[in-house]
């Protein structure tokens, strides 16, 4: 548990909650770069309940409000699909646990926002893929969850992080911190500076495909991280995509660059040795076959030979940000060590130049998939 958080300050703010039963463990959850999570086991007679509690990081997120509006709703109407289609929806969706007096949240004293969920049981969720059959279900339920998406309303949603994706905006923002030099570290930085300003033309790949129509704006997710979904214990199957705070339109290339950055990755985004760091085309491979189904059909030809790109440009788009991050002085992303944003924009820039350079293996890959 951190310095900060004891567990009298948990029990208490569990107390707000419609648990069911007195808690008896918490644990805290490491992984996640914006949020604190932990996990509570609750007791009532001889029955036990567990729940994920989060504080939402109102420096990320400044309208939390609005984050679990978008939530409650988007989780809603995945439930109302499942219960149509005769599918039980427990464990497929987040389900919300309300305050006593029937809120989405509660405001502590020190003004943290603090939301509950159910727990999805028989489940886990991994930072390193196992295998291609793991990775190929984990695309197909990352495809499947756009495909559930497809009729909710986008109007409805706020945008949480205005600019998420937008790679031209992050670009734009890496230049300001390297002017500002906040942290006094630009100096320190120019070679990797020099990898992004180099590849500024990429940036606007994705607006670009927006305007001109050959991508389509779609709810996406927007954090397809391996981390956020939870593989059944018995089956393998992605059974239920978590993290939803980033639920906004957005392009498919996102959502499908953003999982292959992360878990297509031969080593962890903060590997050092930068010789363990390439892009694993068999990864490549099942992520996408597993996601092109989950879409059913849905994806156009442009966007599927798109794919790849969407790719490296998440991949240099989480660079820049971690760079940014570093050039600002950590304020954005936990980091465990002063250089710990410089080591992930290194590690995130030597994936790029080896996406890059099995580009045309990426291409051969997803043609496979035009009709
Ligand atoms: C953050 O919170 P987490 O770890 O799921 C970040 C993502 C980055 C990711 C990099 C709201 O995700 O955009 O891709 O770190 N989330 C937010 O690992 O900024
Ligand atoms: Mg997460």
């Amino acid at each position: 548990m951190s310095k900060r958080m004891t567990n009298k300050n948990i029990l208490e703010i569990a107390s707000h909650f419609n648990l069911s039963g007195e808690v008896q463990a918490v644990k805290e959850c490491h992984s996640g770069h914006i949020n604190s999570t932990y996990f509570l086991t609750c007791k009532n007679g001889n029955s036990t309940k567990r729940y994920t509690m989060q504080m939402i990081n109102t420096n990320v997120f400044k309208k939390p409000d609005e984050v679990m509006e978008n939530i409650v709703n988007v989780t809603g109407y995945i439930r109302e699909g499942l219960v149509a289609e005769g599918i039980d929806p427990t464990r497929r969706t987040l389900n919300v646990i309300y305050t006593t007096d029937n809120k989405w949240g509660y405001v502590d004293s020190e003004s943290k926002y603090w939301r509950f969920y159910d727990y999805i049981e028989d489940s886990d969720n991994y930072n390193q893929v196992e295998s291609t059959e793991m990775f190929e279900k984990v695309g197909y339920a990352f495809g499947h969850f756009q495909m559930q998406l497809k009729g909710f309303d986008a109007s409805k949603l706020h945008e949480t992080i205005p600019n998420f994706h937008n790679t031209e905006w992050r670009f734009n923002n890496l230049m300001d911190s390297m002017v500002a030099n906040r942290a006094g570290r630009a100096q320190s930085v120019l070679s990797e500076l020099r990898f992004a300003i180099d590849r500024k033309e990429i940036t606007s790949f994705i607006n670009k495909g927006i305007a001109d129509g050959s991508l389509t704006l779609r709810v996406t997710h927007n954090d397809t991280k391996l981390n956020n979904i939870m593989i059944d214990h018995d089956t393998g199957e992605g059974i239920c995509v978590i993290d939803l705070d980033t639920v906004m339109p957005g392009s498919v290339l996102a959502d499908f660059g953003d999982s292959i950055r992360f878990g297509a990755s031969s080593a962890a985004e903060d590997e050092t040795d930068l010789d363990k760091v390439y892009c694993r085309l068999d990864m490549f491979e099942a992520y996408a076959k597993g996601f092109i189904e989950g879409l059913e059909g849905s994806l156009s030809e442009s966007e599927i030979r798109a794919l790849p790109m969407g790719a490296i440009i998440l991949t240099y788009e989480t660079g820049i940000r971690f760079l940014s991050d570093y050039l600002d002085g950590d304020t954005y992303f936990r980091i465990e060590y002063p250089e710990h944003n410089l080591d992930r924009a290194r590690n995130q820039f030597k994936l790029v130049a080896d996406m890059e350079s099995k580009l045309a293996q990426m291409n051969a890959i997803v043609e496979k998939y035009i009709k």
